[in-house]
């Protein structure tokens, strides 16, 4: 395809925007060579699965093949623009390699026997060990009607607890932070508050490279004749650190103390909006004596940062009238995430910073559809952000699905990911069920997963588009379709749902997530108490409008969201503009909330009387922690820190952008990045091969000299092995990282660990890392 001018420039044409102004439109267009917009049969609506922006398209067709997609400019997300992975990634749908035929230990089979296969191992252990015997493990990269239909199989049919999505390694601390600080999960942002704040502050979130589209808005405003002042919390000189008004570029490690710090300044200098506080939130007292020992010299030694550095961020924070934050992977995968994330809730409520225009926090997502995870309850959490320790709730999902409550797992919170693989690990859970997800390269300390993935007594089933590694570990393989293949909504980081209809067939004898999941519940006789079938659809919108019953009445309620209206010319936010206007929380109330709260650094649950003593009327919550010293802090042995993460044109474990020509160039091989002064102290030149090594592996890399922090190193974590065959165990950065997670939101730690690096021998030419962000050289950038 021609045209890689979108991949040496990200971002595009830029429209500098007002404060205030409409946001202009762009129609981005990525058509297949040869192909012009007048030779296009069909053009079918859908949006981005390749992040969690939600930028709204649509797939081009001809003769039934993709060749093509256009942005939408009526949509409120991007206005028609798109970024690399969504001009070029639908490429991937047609690739030669993607499994066609279900496999049984490996051989192919026929649906009947490959689901017979699962059905009888599924039925035979339920007879043998009961429902906790089976474990299912999905994604936040299906759609919610497909989620909705594997949490009612998982909850009401076979009664398990053991049902999570990678969403535990991607935004379980968004979820938890919200639920801890408001009552309830919900982004309370919109995008739109990009065009109204006068600061933004971005806490460990790399968009220019993760939501370029979102990105491209920002920039906008900051290219604008009044922009708003920047601040970028990050170790790493990513794209907006190089633009910003302050950037601290902090220790690995350190958010809290620098979160402890910022409200201790706000409070000292008396830049908090008293009057909201007073009014609208609980906990302040608890948190001025949490924050009252971090003075700006004791949070600067913790961080690696200058007194002065401290300030001027506070200083930012404190004297805007509408800041605008968004926080991702480098607060959620970092050490105490959801005591972190719950602080910067705290700095928008000290200064009344939320439910108005420009005043907007999103704790963002990462996944497509990882809201819908989370509001459909595949998540470790019950549909309809209910609370699993309130029997009201329970009993309202036992209405939904005409089942007693008895046969809901309520006793405990459902399981978290990282214990279901513990429990696949000791033998107690013996059939696992993972969907559009690859554990043996996204989850941490590789060995220990392909071990437990390997063992003979679990029975896996992985549902997929491509081979992967973890197929590889398999009994059954189930060939599934996906985007442009399949029709159903997901919902993006500020509550926008978008339709994405079905553009073409699936290849070969793939069938989509939701005909698997209900061929399932049938073969199983899953029944409701009236002995009716308990999964009552087929069809994506008949599963959709079970799930808008069961989502009426609590906060993301989509009764009032029907697929004609998601055939309109944009997406559609749940909510409204912004959760929280006049300082309102109703979540938060004791009857509502979706979970009576945890102790932020121990993750004790409070319980209901706790939660009602302290919270009777239902107001926001301002949440104090202590910062406790990181489990694996740098040593002379291991003297650095491992960060890992993405780049602008790679999602994930590649099994998508790995096998689109355009963004696999851009980004060939894994590469490691280290600062100048770490560089020069190991002999280490642009390109030379390095040795990184962990307490639990190695990872073999040329060297990107970059702008990371002086004692921190970066691995994308994007390289696994499906194609190095033959490459060893030395590639994926997840063979570095250590089984750690928060212990509020079990979220694993990715960017938490001490590496030491050697140099291995000379390289040849540069390292095969991006040019023109984060992973820039330092020598580039200067
Ligand atoms: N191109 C691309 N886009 C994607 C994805 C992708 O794979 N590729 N994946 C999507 C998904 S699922 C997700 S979750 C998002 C993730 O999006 P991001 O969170 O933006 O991406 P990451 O690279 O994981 O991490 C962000 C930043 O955290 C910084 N960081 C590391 N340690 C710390 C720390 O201790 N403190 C602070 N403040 N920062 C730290 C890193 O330097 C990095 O620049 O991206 C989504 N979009
Ligand atoms: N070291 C390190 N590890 C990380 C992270 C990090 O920053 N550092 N980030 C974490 C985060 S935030 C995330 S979200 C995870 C992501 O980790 P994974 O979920 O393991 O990553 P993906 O490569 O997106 O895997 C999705 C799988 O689903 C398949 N698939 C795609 N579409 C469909 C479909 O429609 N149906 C089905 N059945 N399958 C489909 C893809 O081929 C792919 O194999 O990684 C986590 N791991
Ligand atoms: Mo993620």
């Amino acid at each position: 395809m021609t045209a890689p001018g979108r991949i040496d420039d990200p971002w595009g044409t830029a429209s500098p925007t007002p404060r205030g102004a409409p946001w202009p439109p762009r129609r981005d267009v990525q058509l297949a060579d040869g192909v012009g917009e007048e030779d296009v049969q069909a053009w079918t609506q859908t949006a981005s699965l390749l992040h969690s922006d939600g930028d709204a398209m649509d797939i081009a067709t001809i003769d039934g093949r993709i060749v093509g997609v256009r942005g939408r400019t009526e949509d409120r997300v991007n206005r028609g623009r798109l970024g690399p992975k969504d001009l070029f990634g639908w490429q991937a749908n047609a690739s030669p390699d993607r499994l066609l035929t279900p496999t049984v230990a490996g051989r192919p089979a026929s649906w009947q026997e490959a689901m017979g296969a699962v059905a009888d191992r599924c039925r035979t252990l339920l007879a043998e060990y009961g429902p906790t015997s089976i474990g299912f493990y999905t994604s936040g990269q299906l759609f919610a009607e497909e989620y909705w239909t594997l949490a009612t199989i998982a909850r009401a049919g076979i009664g398990t607890p053991h049902l999570d999505g990678n969403t535990r390694l991607c935004t379980a601390t968004a979820g938890e932070a919200l639920k801890e600080s408001f009552g309830s999960d919900g982004q309370p942002g919109s995008y739109e508050d990009v065009h109204h704040c006068d600061a933004l502050a971005l806490w460990g979130h790399n968009v220019a490279e993760t939501q370029p589209v979102l990105w491209m808005r920002m920039r906008d405003r900051l290219l604008g004749p009044d922009r708003p002042r920047l601040l970028v919390v990050d170790p790493r000189r990513t794209v907006p650190a190089r633009v910003a008004d302050v950037h601290l570029a902090l220790r690995p490690g350190t958010n809290l103390p620098l979160l402890l710090g910022l409200q201790h300044l706000l409070i000292a200098r008396g830049w908090v909006d008293r009057a909201y506080v007073d009014a609208h939130t609980v906990g302040g007292a608890d948190l001025e004596a949490a924050v009252a020992p971090w003075t700006p010299e004791r949070t600067a030694s913790a961080c690696g940062l200058t007194v002065a550095e401290v300030e001027a961020a506070a200083e930012l924070l404190g004297t805007c009238e509408a800041l605008m934050s968004t926080v991702l992977q480098g607060v959620y995968q970092a050490p105490q995430a959801t005591a972190t994330a719950c602080q910067i809730n705290n700095v928008h409520l000290l200064r009344g910073m939320l439910g108005r225009p420009g005043a907007g926090l999103l704790q963002m997502n990462g996944q497509p559809s990882a809201q819908n995870t989370r509001e459909t309850g595949a998540n470790g959490d019950l549909p309809g952000f209910r609370n699993w320790a309130n029997l009201d709730h329970v009993q309202e999902l036992a209405e939904v699905w005409n089942v007693d409550p008895s046969v809901i797992p309520h006793d405990g919170p459902p399981t978290d990911a990282m214990e279901i693989f513990r429990r696949c690990e000791e033998g107690s859970i013996r059939f696992l069920w993972i969907s559009a997800t690859n554990p043996a390269v996204s989850l941490p300390e590789l060995a220990r997963i392909r071990a437990i993935l390997g063992q003979e007594r679990l029975f896996v089933v992985a549902q997929d588009i491509f081979p992967t590694e973890t197929t590889a570990l398999a009994d059954v393989v189930l060939p599934a379709a996906t985007w442009g293949e399949k029709t159903g909504i997901f919902t993006n980081a500020d509550r926008t749902a978008h339709l994405s209809e079905q553009a073409v067939d699936p290849p070969g004898e793939a069938r989509s997530d939701l005909e698997i999941f209900v061929d399932f519940a049938g073969r199983m006789g899953l029944k409701d108490r009236d002995g009716r079938p308990l999964v009552t659809w087929r069809e994506p919108e008949e599963a959709y409008r079970a799930w808008q019953r069961c989502s009426a009445g609590r906060p993301c309620d989509y009764t009032a969201i029907s697929y004609e209206d998601l055939r309109g010319a944009s997406g559609v936010q749940w909510g409204g503009d912004r959760l929280y206007a006049d300082g309102r929380f109703p979540w938060a109330h004791p009857d509502a909330c979706e979970t009576y709260t945890k102790d932020l650094v121990t993750g004790e649950p409070v319980g209901a009387e706790g939660y009602r003593a302290r919270n009777p009327e239902g107001r926001a919550m301002l949440r104090a922690a202590t910062h406790v010293p990181p489990r694996e802090p740098a040593t002379p042995d291991h003297p650095l820190l491992l960060i890992t993460g993405r780049t602008v044109y790679h999602f994930h474990t590649r099994t998508k952008t790995g096998r689109v020509p355009e963004l696999q160039a851009a980004a060939p091989d894994v590469w490691v990045e280290l600062s100048p002064a770490d560089a020069a102290a190991r002999g280490i030149a642009e390109g030379d091969v390095v040795r990184v090594t962990s307490r639990r592996g190695t990872v073999e890399a040329p060297a990107r000299i970059s702008g990371v922090r002086e004692g921190a190193v970066f691995v994308p974590f994007h390289y696994g092995y499906w194609d190095a065959p033959g490459r060893g165990h030395e590639r994926a950065a997840n063979e570095l990282v250590r089984t750690d997670w928060d212990a509020v939101s079990k979220q694993p730690l990715f960017k938490a660990g001490a590496v030491t690096v050697t140099r291995v021998r000379a390289g040849s030419g540069p390292a095969p890392a991006p040019m023109g962000t984060a992973s820039a050289p330092e020598a580039a950038i200067g």
